[in-house]
């Protein structure tokens, strides 16, 4: 019997230049699973894929299991399993402004034995992908796994974006 991943899933679906998108936490201090199909409107030369982490000084976010597909998975260490120097992630370039750390950790893995961990203001995660001629014009998979431990005395503020260029 055939199952709609689609459906069951129930992803965002985009149409669009490029992804910006804000994440709504809900506070459930479990990890939830936000994922887009996207179907770009120019070719993509190089996009960058950045996650924009704000949040309380006493305050966690983590994430996960970053997929980007059309055929295989185009994230590199996109686990956060693979990296030989673990403070700082060598394939995702991180910069911390401000009063900030991020660093990967072992307490709150979705998957292995390892995620992503942010906290306080400006944290940025960022990966160029290369994307071969011959995966242009496909349909786009974004997926990633986040788990926010905040409330709404010490709110998050989470972004993603997928674009071609872009300055911060
Ligand atoms: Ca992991």
């Amino acid at each position: 019997m055939f199952i709609n991943i689609f459906i069951l899933l129930e992803c965002y679906r985009r149409v669009s230049k490029e992804i910006y998108f804000v994440i709504q936490p809900d506070y459930s201090q479990d990890y939830k699973y936000y994922c887009f199909y996207w179907t770009p409107t120019s070719t993509l030369v190089n996009p960058t894929v950045v996650f924009k982490f704000q949040n309380a000084r006493n305050n966690y976010i983590y994430l996960d299991d970053v997929t980007f597909n059309s055929s295989t998975n185009l994230i590199q260490n996109g686990d956060f399993e693979t990296n030989d120097d673990l403070l700082e992630p060598t394939l995702w370039f991180s910069p911390c402004w401000r009063v900030c750390s991020r660093s990967i950790v072992e307490e709150n893995p979705k998957s292995g034995k390892f995620s992503f961990r942010a906290r306080g203001d400006y944290v940025y995660l960022k990966q160029t992908i290369s994307i071969s001629d011959d995966e242009q014009s496909d349909i786009y998979y974004f997926g990633f796994w986040l788990k926010f431990n905040c409330n709404n005395v010490d709110p998050c503020t989470i972004s993603a974006t997928i674009s071609s260029s872009l300055v911060f």
